[in-house]
């Protein structure tokens, strides 16, 4: 009996990890003048998009259909909506890699509450003669342009949304993992110190590090890119990691006149 019961939980094990690979979707976020290079978080006033990566691993796909909400957290109220060349909803959202003639029996986006204050959500549906055929690996299907001009911080975030009433919005046929929400910082460099290369909001030994970790381990940009500047010349290099060592431990100098 225990080898049954042992066999059973293996078997469902097994059946329940193979569907969670059946098909999912993920998003990214990048700036629009850096495309393509995901990041964690960016600064008020900079355009970006929220980039929908989807696999399909499951099969040919006849009709599909997802939602998606965007909203803030912290002091993030406001989202305008920024156009990035896109067909839909004013220009900013934009499709790629032919998703649209794709679904070339019906294909439609509907927005809700589409304006700056959140949250926005947005449904898409779409179904097709052929079928969405496999895909190998992650495919950019979508992006939604947005710039923040919120004066505070805070944080964007997009989530699966389940609509109730006629329609049921929530990744219908198959199964998609989404795994959300999807979060992302927005800073205020306009209330950053000069020399707090990891916008902490003070100055102390990480941001030496922070900035060690940027120019000589692939380490990401300062947020605030220009407060990493803190001996004010016009590069970040190993001297302002040097001035803030100097200034946090031998008395050196303020930082100051980071940003021109
Ligand atoms: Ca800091
Ligand atoms: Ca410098």
């Amino acid at each position: 009996m225990r080898f049954k019961a042992i066999t059973i939980y293996l078997i469902s094990i097994l059946l329940v990890s193979s569907a969670s690979y059946s098909s999912s979707m993920y998003a990214e976020l990048a700036t629009v003048s850096n495309p393509g290079v995901p990041i964690d978080s960016v600064e008020t006033g900079i355009p970006f998009t929220i980039d929908i990566l989807m696999e399909n691993d499951y099969g040919m796909m006849p009709d599909i259909s997802f939602s998606f909400v965007f909203y803030g957290t912290g002091g993030i109220t406001y989202l305008n909506h920024y156009d990035i060349g896109g067909s839909y909803m004013n220009g900013s959202l934009l499709t790629l890699n032919d998703w649209d003639s794709l679904w070339d029996v019906g294909n439609s986006w509907t927005a809700d509450g589409w304006d700056i204050v959140e949250p926005d959500s947005i449904y898409w549906t779409g179904s097709s003669a052929t079928g969405w055929p496999t895909t190998e690996g992650p495919v950019k299907y979508v992006q939604f342009g947005f710039r923040v001009v919120d004066l505070s911080t805070g944080q964007i975030c997009v989530d699966s949304i389940s609509i109730s009433g006629s329609q049921e919005w929530l990744f219908e046929d198959p199964d998609f993992a989404f795994n959300g929400p999807y979060c992302w910082t927005i800073y205020n460099c306009s209330q950053s110190v000069c020399g707090d290369a990891d916008n902490g909001g003070s100055w102390n030994i990480l941001d030496a590090t922070f900035l060690i970790n940027y120019l000589y381990r692939n380490g990401p940009l300062p947020p605030c890119y220009c407060v990493g500047n803190a001996d004010g010349n016009t590069l970040i290099n190993i001297l302002d990691i040097g001035f803030i060592i100097n200034f946090l431990f031998m008395g050196g100098p303020i930082p100051s006149g980071c940003c021109p």
